[in-house]
């Protein structure tokens, strides 16, 4: 087989991913994903062990086990283009031999989950709550750079690009589901809800924002409020979702997010203590990841 480029797949002078720095074994198959690199130590400060730890950019990892189940904690930064760096050199990291530069033969599954925080769009999802995402529903276009038809949830994505009246020059809305044992295990808890989550390449227009500049699609948010298929409806918006779903598809992972919801956007409110919100979400879905085969 084929070496892979060094133009392609970028190693530092010790062998580690060029952007994550890490080398194979100092990750776990299961990898928690947040966006904020400072909230790398408030998932790491649960571990029973910390085995190890470094940081470059907005990429931070720690990697330890938690009632001696082992688990990566990394940074991904904002957006869905940061994901498709991390979810990459992750998956090289398990699935290339980055000595001989080959793809491995056997094909090795990681369990990725983003602990985020995130806006509601429907009035009866109040801040503090926490929504388990059951899809991703991405603006971001990502995907449509890799062969994705066959990760695209089919029904809903036809759904979605039917009822949303968005301006042409916009990349198509795709949706791809979450993977149904994660998404159930991290739904359990007392009142959690189930939604579609929405990733967009942008916080604020994006996402329907409007400080100064006008938006070019002001009914963005309600066109997404009315949406329901399978009585399914969208029922967040954040910016990394969606590309943690598709990629991992793609690549044959496990993916599944949860997210505190810090601000409504229905309600125009923002959470008085978004802090002790993420600071619980984090103990509840490490306590409930332990119990993953
Ligand atoms: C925007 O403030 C950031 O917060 C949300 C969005 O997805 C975006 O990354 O998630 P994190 O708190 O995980 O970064």
């Amino acid at each position: 087989m084929e070496a892979i480029k060094e133009s392609e797949l970028i190693l530092n002078p010790d062998g580690s991913v060029y952007h994550l720095n890490l080398l194979p074994h100092q990750i776990a198959d299961t990898i928690i994903t947040v966006g904020d690199p400072n909230r790398v130590n408030r998932v790491a400060k649960h571990f029973d062990n910390l085995e190890y730890s470094v940081d470059k950019r907005e990429f931070h990892t720690k990697t330890g086990t938690y009632k001696g189940k082992r688990f990566t904690v990394i940074s991904t930064g904002i957006g869905t283009d940061n994901i498709d760096i991390v979810l990459n050199e992750l998956d090289a990291l398990a699935n290339i031999n980055l000595e001989t530069r080959t793809p491995k033969s056997e094909h090795k599954q990681l369990t990725f989950v983003r602990i985020g925080t995130s806006g509601s769009i429907q009035k009866s999802i109040p801040v503090d709550s926490f929504v388990v995402s059951q899809k991703g529903l991405g603006f971001d276009g990502l995907i449509f750079y890799y062969e994705s038809d066959k990760a695209i949830n089919p029904s809903f994505t036809k759904a979605i690009q039917k009822h949303l009246k968005i301006h042409p020059g916009k990349p198509k809305p795709y949706i791809i589901d979450g993977d149904e044992q994660v998404v159930k295990l991290l739904a359990e808890g007392q009142g959690i809800k189930l939604g579609i989550t929405g990733s967009n390449v942008g916080f604020y227009g994006p996402q329907g924002r409007v400080l100064r500049a006008k938006l070019q699609d002001p009914s963005f948010i309600d066109q997404l409020v009315e949406f329901k298929c399978d009585n399914e409806i969208i029922t967040n918006l954040e910016m990394e979702t969606s590309a943690i779903f598709g990629l991992s598809k793609i690549l044959g992972h496990r993916a599944a997010a949860i997210n505190a919801i810090i601000a409504n956007r229905a309600t125009g409110n923002f959470s008085e203590q978004p802090k002790e919100s993420v600071d619980k979400l984090i103990l509840y879905t490490l306590n409930q990841l332990v119990k993953l085969d």
